[in-house]
């Protein structure tokens, strides 16, 4: 037992980004709820909240928990983040509030709406073409192939190259992990992909009018600084892919393995929406982030000092049966709102909308055209530091 550790804190010997834990981390989050409403891993010396309740009230006192020493294991105060620091996911207010002023207005309602018709035709282009073929490697051929046409479209990038954006986002959520083998060979993979990404972070890069160029025209408005809109435009890039990507391989997924559930969604594809939603509570693409304490606190009766590392297992507490009447169960016709899939609190996803959008249109168009999608194979797992992903989802789809 650690010697750092508060007497009244239960110490729970896992090590959550091990290659077991990231496999099947279902077991282990129960042990850690059950431990306690907080709970103390000695491996990292780090403090961890796997219920609902306390990761809501964690991710909702920004003052306590900060950001701006990072939202990964690493601690901003006390070794140098390894790319410049974000502007937004990984800053507190004053100047988390500038960015998200300028992205809640580019990522509003209003702006997302006019992506829907564009959307729309991507995923219905998408589904029929897959009526044409019959096993397909879903996580390639939906998950990856549909985010990765849309989102670089709205964004506005016009040069080749758009596979970059996932090994990027494979590296930086890595990257709020320790720098264990799986950062080490992400590091590895990526390459040149670094100057790729920001290089296409400029806005002569950028198609003018689309998300990343509105980005820019808060420049010419004088509410930001030349230096702070390719590092906003460079946010987009890091959290707008690998997210979407797995947050739809994860729901194909889940609709796989239930079939109950499928035949639900295409009775009644108008379940699309709320079925996306149910696959972010039960296999959240983000599994966790970080905070900081900056000054000493109390959380569910556990003093916690300042300048700690704080780990919220969004994953776990989106399973709290707490929270949810049979929380382990699948179920598209649930109401998950409360999940912290996109967080909660000044930091919830500012792009919520616009992957809400893509989960809905491609399960949507898929459900309407397909009345059976059957796993062929196992799937295999790209285990990430931070994301719950899928490396292969071998599937027969079977047209109605
Ligand atoms: C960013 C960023 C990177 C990764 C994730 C994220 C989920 C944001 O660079 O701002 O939000």
């Amino acid at each position: 037992m650690s010697t750092l550790a508060p007497s009244n804190v239960p110490v729970v010997d896992i090590d959550p980004f091990s290659t077991e834990f990231l496999t099947d981390p279902y077991a282990a989050h129960q042990q850690m709820r059950e431990a306690g409403p907080v709970v103390y891993l000695p491996k990292y010396e780090i403090y961890a909240m796997a219920r609902h309740a306390e990761v809501h009230a964690v991710l909702g006192d920004w003052e306590t928990f900060i950001s701006s020493a990072g939202v990964g294991l690493a601690n901003f105060r006390k070794e140098t983040p390894f790319r410049p620091q974000s502007l937004i996911l990984e800053a507190d207010p004053p100047q988390h509030t500038k960015s998200r002023t300028v992205l809640s207005r580019v990522l509003s309602p209003k702006s997302v709406m006019a992506l829907r018709t564009s959307f729309q035709a991507e995923a219905v282009a998408l589904a029929e073409r897959l009526l044409a073929r019959c096993e397909i490697d879903a996580v390639k051929e939906i998950g990856e192939a549909y985010p990765l046409k849309v989102f670089p479209d709205a964004v506005g990038l016009t040069s080749d190259g758009r596979e970059n954006l996932l090994a990027y986002g494979d590296m930086i959520f890595n990257a709020f992990g320790p720098r264990n083998e799986l950062f080490a060979n992400a590091v590895k993979r990526v390459g040149p992909t670094t100057q790729w990404i920001m290089a296409n972070c400029q806005r002569a890069a950028l198609r003018p009018g689309g998300l990343g160029d509105q980005i820019y025209q808060a420049v010419d408005s004088g509410e930001l600084t030349e230096d702070e809109a390719p590092m906003l435009v460079r946010s987009f890039l890091s959290a707008g892919v690998d997210t979407t990507v797995n947050g739809i391989g994860n729901a194909l997924y889940c609709l796989a393995q239930f079939p109950e559930q499928w035949a639900k969604l295409h009775a009644n594809p108008a379940l699309a929406r709320p079925a996306f939603e149910e696959a972010l509570r039960y296999e959240s693409a983000v599994q966790t982030f970080f905070r900081t304490s900056s000054r000493d606190a109390e959380v569910g009766g556990v003093q916690i000092t300042e300048g700690c590392k704080v780990l919220t297992f969004l994953g776990a507490a989106n399973r709290d049966p707490c929270q949810w009447p049979n929380a382990d169960v699948f179920d598209i016709e649930r109401r998950p709102s409360g999940h912290m899939a996109f967080g909660s609190g000044i930091h919830g996803c500012v792009g919520q909308m616009v992957a809400r959008l893509e989960g809905e249109l491609v399960l949507g168009e898929l459900a309407k055209r397909f009345k059976r999608i059957e796993i062929t194979a196992p799937p295999t797992r790209r285990l990430n530091n931070t994301l719950r992903a899928l490396g292969s989802l071998p599937l027969r789809l079977i047209p109605a």
